[in-house]
């Protein structure tokens, strides 16, 4: 029997490909365009397991099935290639990482194209490559450049700002700034040294400097992102992490909170990672409260609230331990406990803070402030439960109606206070009557949401505070003191940052003896000799990881352009990307910051749409199933699975390649590790699960993250080695829904392969391939037209596994219909081509095509083979011919009664009898008996 030369066919196939630029897309056409993108990857030392193609797989199914409905499709690939692994690696044996990155990146293409993906490689973009860098590094000093105008809700050039000062200072200017930032006129503009004006200009800038509180991972020698740290230790290589405050490159992305909010209501996404966006800008509306301090006439607290309704409920006040503040009205009494607690609270990151919801630590300062309504005094503590970052960093706390508030208060014996009637629940006694007058006033009788209105109302108009609109997304951390990273294209002069001019980028990265920090501590730039730009210092932090993915699916667009990041013609005709395929992890890094990307780019005129990501699917996890072994504690024996009870054990991974249905091969793992050669195993009987010497070392199992270090990791190359890269295609689309975690299971390969070589066969007689020139019947193009229905509609659905299955149950009613006639058999392998494109490719070459079968047409289906067969059945009543209805001819008796009894003309027919007896015959008649 003919078998599926696979190998042959994946050679042939890729050279036809090659030589014809059959993925190759252009930039002009008069067909609709379709933009298929994958998140691209970072080229890793190890290479790419099973888990990564499964989305890049489902991607090109949906792009090759466009191509072939005639749209102009682009489908790019490139590589996120700085980042922290190729540094590392760089430390530790001295080789450039540029070098390893190119040698990992051509090991990645390599794989990607033995899986048959169609990318237009003539598009492939590197973020390390300078040619790429270099517009990195022009938005960021387009970014440097701007400040954001919240009149006209749009990022807007500095010079404009600047004219502004010059005239009215920055009285009058509606801007995003920060929080600090002075109040100056046009004379005190005009008079200010170019430092001062310089300092000013940071607080409005889009990309600036500023002091910031950072996890600093003395280790690692840099600053790392909160998702970067997780409980105090850096995720990458547990080193332990500080806070610090230091002067840092900053991201104004605060100034488009309610952008990016608003611009989620226009996305095709899942909710789940919309509300996970939501969560993270997090958008608070309430108001912005003032209370005088005690005793400190010139100081008062602000507090942010959500709740001022409730104002009468406050009983003690919180400030972060960080306020500034803090050590201003601390009493001395209390002192030394409020020092220590500020010291034990520094170092706990705000996650960790945020997340402890069991302990209540807290110090009473000794001051009090002063209710702004009722007048009496409030005493005032720290906390760490708040936050310095957010809102104020001070919070009124009202334990009646908050519930962290009310642990506090129980935990120091605070009073609480209804938040309605403003009473003292904790003594029964209502303490304050004014504060029942006031509050009924504007509060009785209404629900929360117009209770707070009327609050905020009434808190403006006796001028105690305003309505303010919080959002929890905080400016980003744009700055590391890494050297495997974009350069910032700043230099200093006397000390002012200021922008490289536009035709010296890209500003290279320098060559360095070492890719550590200096003695001083200073970032590895600063080893460089001449780091400097006509005799003054330029910058030695480096861009964060997201910079260069932030925009890179603009530069697909024209990725040769050496005038501008991509021309306004070709980012108009490729707009948006119409399908965004990558995993859920980044939804609140780089999906949020590549929006923000983009709005900003559309503000200053480059790209005339917002959302990059019009539709956005996330594929599941892959997980691997690892394997244990039991080694006796203290020996070197280990225990069979099922007899470990019997001894203290720890269980140890191994590698999955040294175990086949959960039974050990000894003999590798003995090969495995020298540590093991010498081992002794205590074996088992499989049917009793006793002792037994001559029995089987049994693993067990479990699903877990597909990992080198948990020896589970399957290799595409391997499966496509021994089955082909189109089984591979398959398989991973068969293992569920694309948005499904699942894990990967070797054991069903075997049929996935088995249908491919089926599918050769319909083609072949013994070894001749032949295919009939008959017409096919009314059966075999029945098969073909529901399989092409359902396929499409599956595809557009993103449903891919079902396809899979459709596909199976199609060839083998082809196959039992002994059907080889062409006219089915040729649209059918159109139909599987987006899924299996090289044996699809190879049948199409034999049929007599030159050109690739991925510029065929995608096949359609025909109604009216769609429709079930029916027959017109005679009705009987008592034996009397009634009339006829028309209904499915291949049914069972069961399915025909239904049938019957539901017809409009039969029910009219009994509406006034009863029925005694239904006899039917499916494809014959339907008796009834009635009375
Ligand atoms: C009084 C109050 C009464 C509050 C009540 C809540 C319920 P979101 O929705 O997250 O914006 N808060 C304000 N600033 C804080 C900070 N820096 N750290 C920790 N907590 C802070 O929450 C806003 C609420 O969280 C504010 O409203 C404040 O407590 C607290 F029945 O004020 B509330």
């Amino acid at each position: 029997m003919a078998e599926y030369p696979f190998s042959l066919a994946e050679k042939t196939a890729r050279d036809l490909w090659e030589k014809n630029k059959v993925y190759e897309t252009k930039n002009t056409s008069s067909k609709p365009k379709y933009y298929v993108l994958d998140m691209f990857p970072y080229p890793s030392g190890a290479g790419l397991h099973v888990g990564h193609p499964l989305g890049y797989i489902a991607s090109d199914i949906v792009s090759r099935y466009k191509r072939m409905q005639g749209f102009n499709v682009l489908h790019p690939m490139g590589f996120d290639a700085f980042g922290l692994p190729a540094e590392q690696y760089a430390i530790q044996t001295g080789q450039h990482p540029e070098l390893t990155t190119k040698q990992n990146i051509s090991r990645y293409k390599e794989q990607l194209d033995a899986i048959g993906l169609s990318f237009d490689w003539s598009r492939a973009v590197e973020t390390s490559d300078p040619s790429y860098y270099r517009w990195t590094q022009w938005i960021f000093k387009r970014l440097f450049e701007s400040w954001y105008d919240k009149s006209s809700d749009l990022a807007k050039p500095l010079a404009s700002l600047i004219l502004e000062f010059e005239s009215s200072g920055n009285l009058k200017v509606n801007a995003h700034c920060s929080e600090e930032t002075p109040s100056f006129s046009a004379q005190d503009w005009k008079e200010a040294s170019e430092m001062l004006r310089s300092e000013w200009l940071m607080h409005y800038r889009l990309a600036y400097q500023a002091e910031a509180r950072v996890n600093w991972c003395p280790a690692l020698g840099t600053v790392l992102a909160n998702d970067e740290v997780k409980d105090g230790l850096s995720e990458r290589g547990g080193y332990p992490v500080e806070i610090r405050m230091m002067r840092q490159w900053m991201m104004r992305i605060s100034a488009y909170s309610q952008r990016l909010l608003d611009g989620l209501g226009e996305l095709d996404w899942s909710d789940a990672i919309k509300e996970q966006q939501r969560n993270w800008i997090g958008r608070s509306e309430g108001a912005l409260i003032r209370f005088a301090v005690q005793n400190f006439e010139e100081s008062s607290i602000e507090v942010f609230t959500t709740r001022p309704d409730t104002i009468f409920g406050v009983s003690f006040m919180v400030l972060a331990p960080e306020h500034d503040l803090v050590s201003k009205i601390t009493s001395d009494a209390y002192r030394a406990e409020v020092n220590a607690y500020v010291v034990k609270a520094k170092n706990r990151s705000e996650r960790d803070r945020m997340a402890d919801v069991k302990s209540v630590s807290g110090a009473f300062t000794g001051a009090y402030a002063i209710h702004p309504l009722t007048k009496e005094p409030i005493p005032i503590w720290i906390a760490d439960y708040v936050l310095a970052g957010y809102g104020t960093g001070a919070v009124m706390a009202v334990p009646g109606g908050d519930e962290r508030d009310w642990r506090f208060a129980k935990h120091f014996g605070l009073p609480i206070y209804d938040v309605i009637e403003g009473s003292d629940l904790t003594n029964g006694a209502n303490s304050n009557k004014d504060a029942k007058i006031i509050n009924s006033d504007f509060l009785n009788g209404l629900k929360a949401t117009d209770a707070i209105v009327k609050a905020i109302e009434a808190i403006e108009q006796k001028g105690i505070g305003k309505g303010r609109v919080q959002f929890r997304l905080r400016d980003a951390i744009f700055s590391r003191q890494r050297y495997w990273g974009e350069p910032l294209p700043i230099y200093f002069e006397n000390g002012i940052a200021k922008a490289l001019p536009d035709d010296v980028l890209p500003l290279t990265l320098p060559q360095v003896d070492k890719y550590l920090p200096t003695a001083e501590g200073e970032p590895p730039l600063a080893r460089a000799e001449n780091w400097q730009f006509n005799g003054h210092p330029i910058e030695t932090t480096t861009m964060p990881g997201w910079a260069g993915s932030s925009w890179y699916f603009l530069r697909y667009m024209d990725p040769k352009n050496q005038e501008v990041i991509a021309r306004r013609e070709y980012t108009d005709y490729w707009n948006q990307v119409d399908l965004y395929v990558g995993g859920s992890e980044h939804a609140t890094g780089h999906l949020l910051y590549s929006r923000f990307w983009n709005h900003f780019l559309f503000d200053i005129g480059f790209i005339g749409f917002k959302e990059p990501f019009k539709k956005l699917v996330n594929q599941g996890m892959i997980q691997g199933k690892s394997n244990f072994v039991f080694r006796v504690e203290g020996e070197n024996k280990f225990v069979s699975a099922g007899l470990r009870q019997l001894y203290k054990t720890t269980s140890i991974h191994v590698d999955v390649n040294l175990v086949k249905n959960e039974v050990l091969n000894i003999e590798s793992f003995k090969n495995w590790r020298e540590e093991f050669r010498t081992s002794e195993f205590i074996l088992e009987n499989p049917e009793t699960r006793e002792i037994d010497v001559n029995g089987i070392y049994r693993c067990t199992t479990e699903v877990e993250k597909m990992s080198k270090s948990k020896w589970n990791v399957v290799n595409p190359d391997d499966i496509i080695e021994q089955y082909g890269a189109d089984t591979l295609r398959l398989y991973e689309m068969f293992l569920g829904p694309i948005e499904d975690a699942k894990p990967w299971d070797t054991s069903g390969i075997e049929g996935v392969f088995r249908f491919l070589n089926k599918t050769w066969r319909l083609f072949h007689e013994g070894e001749e391939f032949k295919v009939s020139d008959e017409n096919p019947n009314e059966a075999e193009l029945k098969v073909l037209h529901r399989t092409i229905r359902k396929v499409q509609d599956d595809i557009e659905r993103f449903s891919f596994n079902t396809c899979v299955s459709a596909f199976m149950i199609c060839v083998n009613e082809l196959q039992s219909l002994k059907c080889n006639k062409r006219k089915v058999l040729e649209p059918f392998i159109r139909l599987l081509s987006p899924f299996a494109p090289f044996i699809t490719e190879q049948l199409w070459q034999k049929l007599g095509h030159n050109e690739s079968i991925a510029t065929a047409s995608f096949p359609t289906w025909d109604e009216k083979y769609l429709l079930e067969d029916t027959y017109s059945y005679p009705v009987q009543e008592n034996g009397k011919m009634r009339f006829t209805i028309e209904l499915p001819k291949n049914v069972d008796k069961v399915e025909l009664e239904k049938l019957a009894l539901n017809h409009e003309k039969v029910a009219q027919l009994l509406s006034s009898k009863t029925l005694n007896k239904l006899v039917v015959v499916p494809g014959r008649i339907v008796n009834l008996v009635t009375s």
